[in-house]
């Protein structure tokens, strides 16, 4: 089911790691990644008109992460901190004031949700935020975590389904991950349903 939402500044939009690495040409492309851009961009000015919080997130690897082939992962090399393939999108229009949000930082632990070791839960009830709204790369690993931990830590939690595309290792993987961030008590919206 779809609803209808007015964003109000309680709310938090959380763009989960559209950086150029998971988007065509990358090092660890999402099929279709760089198509949530002009979407997210939508969201972004509905969010800043509204006054609300907007998170941006980012895969921000040390050059040995755990989460590397060579390293023993499961991952080609990928978002490794201050490359160019670490840059969030060219054309994701953040705007200032951004709340960036780097994880998955300690060589030694993989951590897909932006919550894992961010302190990011705390920051946004520090400031009021009740709901959280998130799109972004990738639908199957960092958006759902991003998902699970938002609706564990307590807020109403929206995904964006016009806005993520998923890595899909396994055929499927992405709309299985949809049905579970549902389950868990997650909302659908799209962007035709903000006021
Ligand atoms: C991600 C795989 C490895 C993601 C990050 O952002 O979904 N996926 N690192
Ligand atoms: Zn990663």
């Amino acid at each position: 089911m779809n609803h209808n939402v007015t964003i109000t500044s309680q709310d938090a939009l959380i763009i989960v790691d559209v950086q150029k690495d998971f988007c065509p040409g990358g090092a660890l492309p999402v099929s279709e990644g760089d198509k949530v851009v002009p979407v997210l961009n939508k969201y972004i000015k509905k969010f800043a008109d509204a006054g609300a919080v907007i998170v941006a997130t980012r895969d921000w690897h040390p050059p040995n992460h755990r989460s590397f082939k060579k390293h023993g992962g499961i991952w080609p090399t990928h978002c490794v901190q201050g490359t160019d393939g670490a840059k969030f999108h060219p054309d994701l229009k953040l705007p200032e004031g951004t709340m960036v949000v780097s994880k998955a930082v300690a060589p030694d632990k993989e951590a897909y949700s932006g919550f894992n070791g961010t302190g990011l839960a705390e920051k946004l009830k520090k400031i009021g935020v009740k709901r959280v709204f998130v799109g972004g790369l990738a639908t199957d690993y960092c958006v759902k975590s991003t998902v699970m931990d938002a609706v564990k830590s307590g807020f109403e939690t929206f995904l964006l389904e016009d806005a993520v595309r998923g890595v899909d290792v396994n055929p499927g993987d992405s709309e299985k991950a949809v049905q579970e961030m549902l389950a868990k008590g997650a909302k659908k919206l799209t962007v035709s349903h903000l006021k």
